[in-house]
């Protein structure tokens, strides 16, 4: 009987939004309109995706269409459906994209309370070739009442109210947490609706799998090296890790957190602070990680404790099981 009800009485996104939400009696709906324009930016992106393969035959990408506008790579439109979106949200007042320069301050009378950093379509390289890609977002509140500034996203990733990503994968799977713990969601392409499937998502405390750019190893700093080598030849008796690398940190973090293990981006001789960005990669999978068991560092602290000077700073990060992160957190100590 559980599976029938499960069955006829879907937890969509908003359901489940709107039933944490209302647990705080302060809370007017804000949140959950909020996330559902995130939601459909999601929900276009994906559909967006999944039609790339067809942009030649249809004449989408890279040429002139009808109306005679050039048409967008996937990483601009995605970028241009989500600054829409949440603008038309109302609920917004500053936004950080990776595509753009600068942040977006809305204009005064679509202005609401929160800052949303986001990467809207993150994992270039594998675009063009159908590998799996995703968006990746967090949000923040408002310091306080007052005109928006900088400083307002400029917060610690601890302040995050929420973090999640959508993977187009081989399904459309958005992983959500507002700071009570981790759930995940796949979209039923026939309802248009993100359904509950992965309930309360916990990492394993350790993991079998390491997922790093072993193509960096030559730059690497002491600790990620001997962490690395630990892997391939454990000292200890255990058996080695298996290395998965898909180079789309959405399916790398989703992995990792479904199958436990560890991905790490670090500090190498060439880009010292690592090659993920602050605000939109390292803050909301750490936040994620964190909230499923996981850990999450930067090689010096705590990866949610960093204070970001620029919206678009770099750490290096390794996140993952409790365990892994643990050792490689020893390792790092070792080295003072
Ligand atoms: P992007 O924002 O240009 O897509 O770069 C970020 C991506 C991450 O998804 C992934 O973890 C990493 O870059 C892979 O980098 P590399 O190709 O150096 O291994
Ligand atoms: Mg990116």
């Amino acid at each position: 009987h559980v599976a029938d009800a499960h069955r006829t009485d879907l937890m969509t996104i908003t359901r489940f939004v709107l039933n944490e939400q209302s647990k705080h009696p302060e809370s007017r709906g804000d949140f959950t309109i909020l996330l559902s324009h995130i939601v459909l930016g999601c929900k276009f992106v994906c559909s967006a995706v999944n039609k790339a393969g067809l942009a030649k035959l249809l004449g989408l990408a890279g040429e002139t269409n009808v109306q005679g506008e050039d048409q967008k790579k996937l990483d601009v439109l995605s970028n241009e459906v989500f600054i829409k979106a949440l603008v038309s949200s109302g609920r917004t007042c500053i936004l950080v994209s990776e595509e753009d320069e600068e942040a977006t301050f809305v204009e005064p009378a679509k202005r609401g309370k929160y800052c949303v950093v986001f990467d809207p379509l993150d994992g270039s390289s594998n675009i063009d070739c159908g590998v799996s890609i995703g968006t990746i977002f967090g949000i923040y509140m408002m310091k306080d009442a007052h005109e928006p500034t900088l400083d307002d996203v400029l917060q610690p990733g601890k302040n995050m109210l929420a973090a999640g990503y959508c993977m187009y994968g081989s399904s459309c799977t958005l992983v959500l947490s507002t700071g009570k713990g981790v759930n995940g969601f796949t979209l039923d392409p026939s309802l248009g609706e993100f359904i509950l499937t992965h309930p309360d998502i916990k990492i394993p405390k350790k993991g079998k799998i390491y997922s790093v750019n072993e193509g960096n190893a030559k730059n690497w700093d002491g600790p990620t090296s001997k962490y690395v080598e630990n892997c391939k030849f454990p000292k200890d008796g255990s058996s080695p890790k298996s290395l998965r690398y898909i180079g789309s940190m959405v399916a790398d973090v989703h992995r990792t957190l479904l199958y436990g293990g560890i991905f790490l981006y670090p500090a190498d001789k060439k880009s010292p602070n690592g090659k993920l960005r602050v605000l939109y990669e390292v803050f909301p999978m750490s936040f994620l990680m964190e909230q499923a068991g996981g850990q999450a560092f930067t090689g010096k602290q705590r990866a949610l404790d960093l204070v970001p000077k620029k919206i678009h700073d770099r750490a290096p990060i390794f996140l993952g099981s409790y365990d892994d992160v643990e050792e490689i957190k020893r390792l790092y100590a070792a080295e003072e």
